[in-house]
């Protein structure tokens, strides 16, 4: 009989574009379009066997689930991705690119995003204190661009050729393969503390930027030093940032630990479920454009990828703005198998000699080859451009596009020449003509020498809160460093940074700040090295940057996709719940009923309320706030110890917690007792006794101010 999933019945059901399926109303078939009539008994000769070799249905079966995997990303191998679009604002650029998505207001440019920790594996904690990978692919009408960025504006090593060490020194170890995603183990503070370079960005890795609240919450950079190209070919440099229309935030670290046990996945949860839910994250895209004639102004190398341009210098101009507004549909096919290449560029937009940079245009590709198999992985869907490709390049492993015609050179008659080269006045890509006059040499440019002036610049921009996360980050990574000869190595680096901050790390660790130590490899050239750690030392333009502390930037002050727990049971005063959770799913937060167990509980009117989670699944950690309802209910949750602890830790956590009534009981029965007559505005308690108008607005403030750091100040609490 005819197989029914004819062309036509597919194509009518499964009307999703080339390359995707649906097996809705479909029958099933082998990968040859056979349809199978058992798929939950092998062949085999009697009922209780043997299995027959010529089983051929369940031999192509286990062949594809035996080959399933592919080899994961060496880094950044654990990431989330979403489709967007990406528009600028105005015409504005036109003087700067000639580059159509970033000077034509009328473009909608598609884009694919995907946003990834560095050192884990795949299947790793998305809260590892980590540096975030920003990666944007425009599938442009001049081709695709990819801006293949991180969420910090600064790398770790200045020269592509010390990337192998810097990752072998972060991964497991090799020994044992111990510890998984983490930085705070030995041999990446043996590496760090012998690279002064990698000061810097430490303080970065070390800051709340590291252990973001969301994906949606955080800045994007493109790090290095790029240029823009206009039409008359004159070129200007560039940096580019991503800044989140939600602001910037983070949990605490030792929220961080807790999640990755409570819930691995949640950050790639919370971008899913906000998109799903209609929240799309946003972010503006803004440029800092340096002049060619102001390359050597600065008191650093703009070629040097451990340096940012102080936004105070320069400032960012936003341009435009990427949205996010639709899921994968699948994570192995989109997410997993998207390939970003910095060397992936359009007419317009250029390199600079960054010798990081530099290196990456070579990687990128090539690990390709071994992750996806082969020179053919433009060939799958999600990384196709939209516009047609013409080439003589031919073959190789899983070749999708089949190329008609006599001719695979060029050039050729026999076609008529076709495919035919492009004039630049026509839109063919030509490289920027930067005059290069020069010996070849091995060497670190003495303008890269100065490694520790934006790191004390770093510090000098914090809040006191922020340093103090810092102090104490540092103290739980060296804490886990066993060695003391690289504690000594990376505290006396410190020193060089910031004594108070230095002294500080030092008293945790039980020791004193060494003087600073020796280098002792040949890192800046095998006949030049340096004497000590910082070789160039530099009077900074700039002793404090407020732009460089995220208090500077808290978003637009909205609540949205806020998840806030309502601790509830048996008799809880329905008016109140009501009332508090319109008020705040007004304000977009996601409100979950918590109560001691699944199913419905009973307000004090009798009427059934549904319950999103019971204590057992439900961690203060996985929310931005608490509220705890007036009602018989609060006598329950009083016995609940979870309940309790919820409590307890989202104080510790510095989150917002409200109640009205006997509410207030169950936050008497907790550690946060002693607190309730503080200031509501500066602790984050709104605890009342009667509700009145004012209540929800004020609990909405206090979640908007996403954490109230000032608890941190010796009135912490056990949790
Ligand atoms: Fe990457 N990097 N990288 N990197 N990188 C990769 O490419 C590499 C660097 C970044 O979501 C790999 O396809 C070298 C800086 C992101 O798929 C690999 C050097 C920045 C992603 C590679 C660097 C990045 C990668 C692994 C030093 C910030 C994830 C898989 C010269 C500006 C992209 C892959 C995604 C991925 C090499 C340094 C960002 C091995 C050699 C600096 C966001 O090719």
């Amino acid at each position: 009989m005819k197989n029914e999933n004819s062309k036509e019945s597919n194509k009518k059901t499964n009307d999703l574009g080339p390359n995707t399926e649906s097996a809705v109303n479909q029958k099933m078939t082998t990968d040859q379009g056979l349809l199978i009539n058992d798929d939950n008994n092998s062949l085999k000769a009697g009922e209780r066997g043997a299995t027959l070799l010529e089983d051929f249905i369940l031999r192509e079966k286990i062949t594809h689930f035996d080959h399933e995997r592919i080899p994961e990303r060496i880094v950044h191998a654990r990431g989330a991705g979403a489709h967007g679009v990406f528009k600028v604002y105005d015409n504005s650029m036109e003087e700067f690119t000639k580059a159509g998505f970033l000077i034509n207001p009328a473009i909608e440019t598609p884009v694919f995003v995907r946003i990834s920790t560095v050192a884990g594996f795949r299947g790793s904690a998305d809260l590892a204190r980590d540096v975030r990978g920003f990666a944007i692919k425009f599938y442009t009408e001049e081709g695709n661009y990819d801006l293949v960025g991180n969420n910090m504006p600064v790398f770790f090593i200045q020269d592509a050729i010390k990337f192998p060490d810097l990752i072998h020194a972060v991964k497991p170890e090799p020994r044992n393969e111990i510890p998984q995603a983490a930085s705070a183990h030995n041999t990446f503070y043996d590496f760090i503390s012998m690279s002064p370079e990698s000061t810097h960005m430490m303080m970065w890795l070390m800051s709340d930027r590291s252990i973001p609240r969301s994906l949606r919450m955080m800045e994007g950079f493109g790090v290095h030093t790029f240029r823009l190209i206009n039409t008359a070919g004159k070129s200007h440099f560039v940096k580019f940032h991503w800044k989140p229309i939600l602001g910037m935030h983070a949990v605490v670290w030792d929220e961080a630990l807790k999640i990755n046990g409570q819930d691995p996945d949640f950050h790639r949860r919370d971008l899913h479920e906000a998109i799903e839910a209609g929240a799309f994250p946003e972010w503006e895209f803004g440029v800092q454009i340096v002049s060619e004639e102001d390359e050597h102004k600065f008191d650093f190398d703009l070629l040097d990828p451990t340096k940012l341009i102080p936004e105070e210098l320069v400032p960012v101009k936003k341009i435009g703005k990427i949205t996010l507004n639709r899921n994968p549909d699948n994570y192995f096919a989109e997410t997993e198998q998207v390939a970003f290449h910095p060397g992936h560029l359009v007419p317009g937009i250029d390199f600079t000699n960054d010798p990081l940079l530099q290196g990456r245009l070579f990687s990128y590709t090539d690990t390709q080859l071994s992750r996806l198999g082969g020179p053919n992985f433009h060939e799958i869907p999600i990384n196709r451009s939209i516009i047609p490709i013409h080439n003589n390049q031919r073959d190789g492993i899983a070749r999708i596009q089949i190329n008609k015609g006599k001719t695979s050179y060029h050039p050729n008659s026999i076609s008529d020449g076709y495919p035919k080269q492009v004039k630049a006045s026509e839109g063919g890509f030509t490289s920027y003509q930067e005059r290069i006059d020069a010996n070849k040499i091995r060497t670190r440019s003495k303008s890269f020498l100065d490694f520790f002036s934006q790191a004390t610049l770093f510090y000098n921009s914090q809040t006191v809160p922020e340093q103090n996360h810092l102090i104490d980050a540092f103290r739980f990574e060296l804490g886990k460093v066993d060695i003391q000869e690289i504690r000594d190595r990376m505290v006396s680096l410190l020193g060089q940074v910031d004594e108070d901050m230095a002294n500080k790390v030092a008293a945790g660790l039980g020791m004193k700040v060494p003087k600073p130590i020796q280098p002792i490899t040949h890192q800046f050239g095998a006949d030049d090295h340096p004497k000590d750690f910082q070789p160039i030392k530099v009077n900074p333009a700039l002793k404090k940057s407020p732009a460089l502390s995220m208090t500077h930037n808290k978003g637009d002050g909205s609540i949205s996709t806020r998840q806030i727990a309502f601790l509830t049971a048996d008799g809880v005063d329905g008016i109140a719940l009501d009332k508090v959770k319109k008020a705040l799913e007004g304000a977009g937060a996601m409100v979950k009923i918590i109560a001691p167990h699944l199913g419905f509980i009973k307000d004090d009117k009798g009427k059934e309320i549904k319950v999103d989670k019971s204590f057992l699944t439900a961690s203060s950690v996985l929310f931005d706030a608490v509220y705890v309802p007036s009602g018989d209910s609060v006598k329950t949750l009083k016995a609940v110890p979870n309940a309790i602890h919820f409590i307890n830790e989202s104080y510790l956590h510095c989150k917002a917690i409200a109640s009205n009534g006997n509410g207030k009981q169950l936050i008497e029965s907790t550690y946060v007792a002693p607190n309730l007559n503080k200031d509501a505005a500066s602790n984050g308690l709104i605890v009342v006794d009667k509700m009145d108008d004012n209540f929800a607005k004020l609990f909405i403030k206090a979640i908007a101010a996403h954490r109230f750091f000032e608890r941190e100040n010796g009135d912490k609490v056990p949790a």
